[in-house]
């Protein structure tokens, strides 16, 4: 093949294509170990992963749960980032899931844990309704269908990374 005169194009040539195997190489791995890590209870879209724990907790203790592993509970902000949680509800067959979203600082109107407003918002009808006067916390049922719910009852920790 074409060798430049100069030693030093030569060298950088040489460089580079080795630069270039090694990506190649790491984009290979790198599809590899995403496929590992996401069988069976994970769904990726986008930039957002979701990985479920497999265990109940109340929205607290998932809530510290996921901060602990370096994500946070579930914030979907789009239709396709509600329906890949949804899926990953249905493969996982144990219920609800707490999403991060609450309404602490002003009850009925839910937030992000920043405390940005809603983006995005699937409610089930006739949600939020603050049934018994006590639901400041946010689960989506198997049906991807939100709910507003009492934070201290027991459901699926499914975290975002
Ligand atoms: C009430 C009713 C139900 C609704 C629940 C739910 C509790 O029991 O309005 O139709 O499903 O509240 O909102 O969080
Ligand atoms: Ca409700």
């Amino acid at each position: 093949k074409r060798e430049s005169g100069l030693p030093e194009i030569a060298a950088l040539r040489r460089q580079v294509e080795a630069l270039q195997w090694q990506v190649g190489h790491l984009q290979r791995a790198f599809l590899q170990y995403k496929k590992v890590e996401l069988f069976p209870s994970g769904r990726d879209v986008g930039q957002k992963v979701f990985k479920s724990a497999g265990f109940l907790k109340t929205f607290f203790e998932a809530r510290q749960v996921c901060a602990q592993a370096g994500g946070q509970l579930p914030s979907p902000r789009s239709a396709a980032e509600n329906h890949a949680l949804q899926l990953l509800l249905d493969v996982e067959n144990k219920g609800a899931v707490f999403l991060s979203m609450t309404d602490f600082k002003t009850k009925g109107w839910f937030t992000y844990p920043g405390g940005k407003p809603l983006v995005y918002s699937n409610w089930a009808p006739g949600e939020p309704n603050n049934d018994g006067g006590n639901e400041r916390c946010v689960e989506m049922y198997t049906n991807g269908k939100w709910n507003d719910k009492n934070c201290g009852v027991n459901r699926l920790v499914i975290c975002e990374f």
